[in-house]
């Protein structure tokens, strides 16, 4: 290969490196935007506080953003308007029953930009306690060399792990599975999420920075009301399944799982599980060992797991733990 081919060659590669890009806009094929409308949200954001933050923040004199209030942030996308944080303002928004870690997607943050290319950018962050964050590995591919001007255009495909990256009315969304590494949360137990306004300026002394340290270009400035991003709404799609059943797991010595048929026993103590008839016969019993103490990132106690033995025919029966007593039915032919 002569020299100018190998130079080529090295461009081409390299072109192709800068080409590396994310999901594209709503409606293109292998976008990850959702619907507001679409079944998968089960739930939204029911409180929210916010930090604001200037419309400007190399001017104090700017003064702060001012549109909307923290209820715009509240309750299901399009509905109470929105509120806009300022260059670098703060959303905190808390969820009860916890968001969970589970297949795919887990929530998704709305902003109101109506173009598929006007963004406005935020980070977004988990936590289980309020105290001590996680934050989405976000990333911009976006040039760095010219300023993108207050009402200027972002790719869609540059952008991962940034909220406002889809047009209203699409979320976009965050799999809490990317975080399973960081140990000062529990993410199947996220009961705030944070949104923080990227700082759009390419000037590294103000400007915001993407987990790989490039600065992150976003339309600035933005000395104005509605200056930076303006949170709709954050829709929950994988929630824990009820927080009655998550309490009673939590007390209980030990509960009935209807599905599989089987006894849950949470022993902090040894013990005999029996299973009596409606007529106060003992059908079964079990001896059931202590059960290990569930480490810090457990949300449920660890249980000893006790299948219901064949030979009881479907019907109703009384099952008793240490003084504790459950109704139970097997449903199943037997
Ligand atoms: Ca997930
Ligand atoms: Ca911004
Ligand atoms: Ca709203």
């Amino acid at each position: 290969m002569k020299p100018q081919q190998f130079v080529l060659l090295v461009i081409s590669l390299m072109a192709r490196l800068c080409l590396a890009q994310f999901a594209p806009a709503a409606g293109q094929p292998g976008s990850t935007a959702l619907r507001a409308d679409s079944s998968c949200f089960t739930n939204w954001a029911k409180r929210c506080s916010i930090q604001r933050g200037l419309r400007q923040i190399n001017l104090p004199d700017s003064g702060f953003a001012n549109v909307g209030t923290a209820a715009g942030a509240e309750g299901p996308a399009a509905s109470n308007g929105v509120v806009s944080l300022g260059d670098g303002g703060i959303a905190t928004l808390t969820f009860d029953p916890p968001i969970t870690n589970g297949t795919g997607f887990d929530f998704a943050v709305f902003e109101n930009t109506f173009l598929d290319t006007f963004l406005e950018l935020a980070f977004v962050e988990v936590s289980t306690d309020s105290l001590s964050w996680a934050r989405f590995p976000a990333k911009s591919l976006t040039q760095t060399n010219t300023q993108t001007p207050g009402f200027g255009f972002t790719q869609p495909t540059k952008i991962n792990n940034l909220a406002g990256k889809y047009r209203h009315p699409y979320g976009t969304p965050f799999d809490l599975e990317e975080l399973a590494m960081m140990s000062n949360i529990r993410i199947n137990e996220i009961r705030y999420v944070r949104i923080i306004d990227v700082i759009g300026s390419i000037d590294s002394t103000i400007g915001s920075k993407d987990s790989e340290g490039r600065m992150i270009n976003d339309p600035w400035p933005t000395p104005f009301p509605s200056s930076g991003f303006d949170l709709d709404a954050v829709g929950v799609i994988n929630q824990l399944p009820n927080l009655n059943t998550q309490i009673t797991r939590l007390t209980a010595p030990f509960w009935f799982q209807q599905e599989s048929e089987t006894l849950m026993v949470r022993a902090n103590k040894p013990g005999t599980i029996e299973i009596f008839n409606l007529r106060g016969q003992c059908v079964y019993q079990q001896p059931i060992k202590t059960q290990p103490e569930p480490s810090s990132n457990q949300i449920e106690p660890n249980a000893a797991t006790i299948e219901i033995p064949l030979l009881l025919s479907s019907g109703s029966y009384i099952a008793r733990f240490n003084d504790y007593s459950i109704k139970i039915i097997i449903t199943s032919k037997r």
